[in-house]
């Protein structure tokens, strides 16, 4: 038996009724209006989704089950020598709003270990990738593919019950979150290795089994950094590209692997996951450039050449957040804990203080601190990672967790297929002479 699934089956009742006497009571209340501007801007700031694990500030950052970064780190499980959350303690508390025990976390990890075996026709999938193609590429088409195993696709055909949804769906997202682990393994050793993936530790956290298959497990302060990266990544409350697909993919009765799937190829886009990979490209071309001269005149006309070429720094400005990421801030204190002198990490300190600055001066970005993505990649090279185009793999793992998350209550609250109403600009001018 999976405790969190005994849990689950506690929690999933009182939240039915509880959710069933609010919409009694306040159905028809209003949250907020829409105007044209935001018809045409992405729908920033418009209330219109429901997402459970994660709530996020402009100012304060993102609060887990309300729980901030800071707060996670001091309460969640850590590994026995660690200090670093458990990314199985962040599924658990973004699943059940509850913080896990040692023994509840532990089991997480046995029973992610125990399902990551993959059908051989996925390994000659990725092995069959040609090595141009990229590896969030790979991962989404191998994700796709554990379709072929889909308990819930299987339920849903033999008719089982819509009440009964969220079982089929929290089977298949334990089995993607265990199987992506050595996916990603083998994608990593392919592409920049010798093409051997490391068998998963049945024995070992979540953590230490990605680094293993990676190939990276004989460092406990990497082991640690990827517990701390997996946590923080995995939810950003519900509108972000990633979270949104995947959760309006699911919302078809497509099964967890097509809606994480279509997921990650929002991920893979250089405007949200990808920046990660671009940050890394950004300030290595930053770094050849400049060499060791950091001075603000340096720094400041190489930001300016960039932004008058009508590009954008990258790592930099955020949809909803209008201040530091507190994801940015975690990682910094890991870097200064563990990596201070590292000349990469000094840059990007460097930029901290500068390119807020020159994002002000420019005046377009409404916000000119640095999100999660400007500072993963320095830490991933000290430790020897240093393929970026990877770096975005590790961000969809992690935010395999957040989106599962969602999904299992989407299915548990028997949410309906999403669809807004759409515009055509002639209808639009049309309603707007008329009010
Ligand atoms: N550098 C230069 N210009 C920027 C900028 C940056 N870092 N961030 C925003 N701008 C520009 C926008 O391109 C836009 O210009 P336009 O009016 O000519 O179109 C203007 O400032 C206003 O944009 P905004 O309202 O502040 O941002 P947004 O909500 O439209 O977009 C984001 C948000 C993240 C896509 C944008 O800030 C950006 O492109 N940042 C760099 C890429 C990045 O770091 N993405 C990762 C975000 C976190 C994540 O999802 N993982």
């Amino acid at each position: 038996a999976s405790p969190l699934k005994e849990r689950l089956a506690q929690l999933i009742p009182k939240r039915r009724e509880e959710v069933k006497k609010f919409r009694a009571e306040h159905g028809s209340d209003v949250l907020g209006e829409v105007t044209l501007n935001q018809i045409y801007g992405g729908a920033r700031g418009v209330p219109a989704l429901l997402w459970e694990g994660s709530v996020l500030d402009p100012n304060e950052g993102i609060r887990f089950r309300n729980l901030t970064v800071k707060e996670c780190q001091e309460k969640l499980p850590s590994a026995t020598h660690g200090k670093q959350p458990l990314p199985e303690s962040m599924f658990w508390l973004l699943v059940t709003g509850e913080v896990p025990t040692a023994n509840e976390v532990q089991a997480l990890s046995a029973e992610w270990a125990a399902r990551a075996q993959l059908p051989k026709f996925v390994e000659d999938l990725i092995d069959n990738c040609p090595n141009t193609l990229h590896p969030m590429a790979q991962l989404s088409l191998a994700i796709t593919a554990l379709e072929n195993d889909s308990v819930f696709s299987k339920a849903y055909h033999s008719g089982v019950s819509k009440a009964d949804y969220w079982q089929f769906t929290y089977e298949d997202s334990m089995d993607l979150i265990a199987k992506i682990v050595p996916i990603a393994g083998r994608i990593y050793r392919n592409l920049y290795r010798d093409g051997v993936v490391a068998p998963i530790q049945p024995d070992k956290d979540y953590g230490y089994n990605l680094a293993n298959v990676l190939g990276f497990s004989n460092n406990e302060e990497f082991v640690e950094l990827l517990r701390l990266y997996l946590s923080i990544h995995s939810d950003h409350e519900g509108g972000n590209v990633s979270a949104h697909t995947g959760h309006l993919v699911g919302s078809a009765l497509s099964s967890p692997f097509l809606s994480m799937a279509a997921s990650l190829n929002g991920l893979a886009g250089p405007l949200h996951g990808l920046a990660n990979q671009e940050v890394l490209d950004f300030l290595l071309k930053m770094k050849e450039s400049v060499g060791d001269d950091y001075s603000d005149e340096t720094l400041e006309k190489y930001l300016w050449n960039i932004l008058d070429n009508g590009q954008i720094v990258p790592g930099y400005g955020h949809a909803v957040l209008r201040k530091t990421d507190p994801r940015y801030l975690a990682q910094r204190d890991f870097a200064l804990e563990h990596l201070p002198e590292d000349p990469m990490f000094k840059l990007v300190s460097r930029l901290y203080e500068v390119v807020p600055r020159v994002l002000t001066k420019h005046g377009k970005t409404k916000n000119p601190f640095p999100n999660v993505d400007s500072h993963s990649g320095v830490l991933l090279q000290y430790y020897g990672l240093k393929e970026q185009t990877f770096y975005t793999v590790l961000f969809g793992i992690s935010r395999t967790l957040g989106v599962m998350a969602q999904l299992i209550w989407d299915r548990a609250l028997g949410l309906p297929i999403e669809r807004p109403k759409s515009f055509s600009t002639e209808v639009l001018k049309k309603r707007i002479e008329k009010a």
